[in-house]
């Protein structure tokens, strides 16, 4: 039954069919799944399988955008439905995509998943320019700074940002996280970012912890 769920969430991201996800996400919620759970086994596997599919040009452009859709849809109602965490831990984290890159249902998941933990976000959204990610923690007081790409052609951004921290002197007052599919620990150690995150909950861990030693 739950497996059933899971596989038409896929099919859903699959055929693009935004009207589809958005019942199975529903339905899903409604019968009392993990909203994650469905998210990570369902949604998630679907818009992996239409990337595995884009990349290798069993998939164009115009079916991509339909699957987004249908994946930035289904997220919307699985992020409200995230439950707030017990024993919340107080922190500022200003995230957003960098700039050149549009992607944004993974970073979406995880400011969800921050904010059920208590944490206070500042989402500045996709395409951020370095220096408005710098500027804006300047003004929301912000604790760490987090990141997203997807693009590889991109991921040098964040190394963009730790090397202006460097020269506005404003290194050492924040922390900085990284994420993204092509985002790895190693690239993390390699920009000298303060850590790296494979996923929402693995993102939430982490931050607790670079909370800790601030
Ligand atoms: C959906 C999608 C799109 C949508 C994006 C819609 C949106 N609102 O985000 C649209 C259609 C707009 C799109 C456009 C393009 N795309 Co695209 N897209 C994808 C796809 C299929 C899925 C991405 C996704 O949402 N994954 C699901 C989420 C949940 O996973 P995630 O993002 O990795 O996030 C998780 C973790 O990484 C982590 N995380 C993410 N961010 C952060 C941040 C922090 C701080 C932390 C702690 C954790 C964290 O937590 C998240 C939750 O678990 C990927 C393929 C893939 N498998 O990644 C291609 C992919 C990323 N796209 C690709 C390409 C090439 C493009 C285009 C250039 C296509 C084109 N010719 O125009 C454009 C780029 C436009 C631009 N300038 O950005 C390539 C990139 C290749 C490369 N080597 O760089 C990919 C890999 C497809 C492929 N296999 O070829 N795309």
């Amino acid at each position: 039954m739950t497996e059933k769920i899971f596989e038409e969430a896929i099919e859903a991201i699959l055929k693009g069919d935004a009207d589809k996800a958005v019942e199975v996400a529903k339905r899903g919620i409604g019968e009392g799944l993990e909203p994650l759970d469905l998210m990570d086994k369902g949604f998630i596997p679907g818009i992996n399988k239409v990337g595995d599919l884009f990349e290798t040009g069993r998939l164009f452009l115009p079916a991509l955008i339909y699957s987004a859709t249908a994946m930035e849809k289904a997220t919307a109602i699985i992020n409200a439905a995230i439950p707030a965490e017990k024993g919340l831990v107080s922190g500022k984290i200003l995230i957003g995509t960098v700039e050149g890159d549009v992607h944004d249902i993974g970073k979406t998941i995880v400011v969800a998943l921050f904010k059920a933990n208590g944490f206070e976000i500042l989402d500045l959204g996709r395409d951020v320019p370095t220096v408005r990610f710098i500027d804006e923690a300047e003004k929301f007081g912000a604790d760490i700074i987090g990141t997203s790409t997807l693009l590889t052609t991109t991921m040098v951004v964040q190394k963009e940002l730790e090397q202006e921290l460097k020269k506005s002197g404003l290194r050492d007052k924040y922390k900085t996280i990284v994420g993204g599919a092509p985002v790895t620990q190693r690239w993390a150690d390699r920009i000298g970012a303060d850590a790296y995150a494979q996923d929402a909950g693995d993102g939430v861990k982490k931050v607790k912890e670079l909370l800790s030693n601030k």
